[in-house]
């Protein structure tokens, strides 16, 4: 029996590389997004990919996601992103709100959904991503360094809650990654402030440099558990150490 992986978030960037990965290191992995366009066009190029609509803020579809699966053995909670870089005196409550139900909540409607199904496979893994923001806070990151936090924390209680049980939980905690979409998202659209944040730096990480990391930590055998793996550009010593080299 092949083993099922379900990638949230899997229209673009590091969703999208994860589900094309996992499919290649062959597991049936069900891609769910929102932009079900998108997800087509990723099933129809890439052989096991199984699109199926998704919003993490649904509990309705979260619920339709689990009662449609036969089988779950990884999870990818990798839905989510940043909206603006206001300071937190400045932030808007709504995008606090959104970041919180993507980030936090939507991970958590999945999990607990899919939970019982990982514990059934009797080898189940659970991949949260993070990001370098749940570890560190940085000016203009308040509500994004605060659900990541949340999410970071929220981990390592599910590793703690579930020992003993045939599940492994890991955290994916990537710095900067050019990624399709993650900066123009967070600028509300503004490509070339989004350009700004990648300019001079020499090799940022790519969707599939961490969709990479994700398939290392799956793939170790079951009694390997990585806990939180960081990934960085050799360029990003730190959130605020970033090397840039003038054009
Ligand atoms: C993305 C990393 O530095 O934009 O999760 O917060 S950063």
């Amino acid at each position: 029996m092949k083993r099922t992986a379900v990638v949230t978030g899997a229209s673009s960037g590091i969703g999208e590389a994860t589900a094309r990965r996992l499919a290649a290191e062959g597991y049936d992995v069900v891609a769910g997004a929102r932009r079900r366009d998108r997800l087509d066009a990723l099933a129809a190029g890439t052989p096991g990919i199984t699109p199926v609509t998704l919003d993490v803020t649904s509990q309705e579809s979260v619920n339709a996601l689990a009662a449609s699966l036969g089988r779950c053995d990884v999870l990818v909670n990798n839905a989510g992103g940043a909206l603006g870089l206001e300071s937190v005196a400045d932030g808007r409550l709504d995008d606090w709100q959104r970041m919180y139900d993507t980030n936090v909540l939507g991970s958590l409607r999945l999990t607990q959904a899919l939970l019982p199904k990982l514990v059934e496979s009797g080898d189940g893994v659970l991949v949260m991503l993070t990001s370098t923001a749940g570890l560190v806070s940085y000016e203009g990151g308040g509500g994004y360094c605060a659900a990541k936090h949340a999410q970071t924390s929220m981990t390592e209680t599910l590793r703690l809650e579930l020992v003993g049980q045939p599940v492994r939980v890991v955290e994916i905690a990537p710095g900067m990654v050019k990624s399709e979409g993650f900066a123009v998202t967070r600028f509300r659209g503004d490509e070339s402030a989004a350009a700004k944040v990648y300019e001079g730096v020499p090799g940022p990480l790519s969707a599939d440099d961490v969709a990479d990391a994700i398939a290392w930590c799956v793939t170790r055998p079951a009694h390997v558990n990585v806990d939180r793996l960081v990934i960085r550009p050799r360029a990003q010593a730190a959130q605020h150490r970033v090397h840039r080299v003038s054009g």
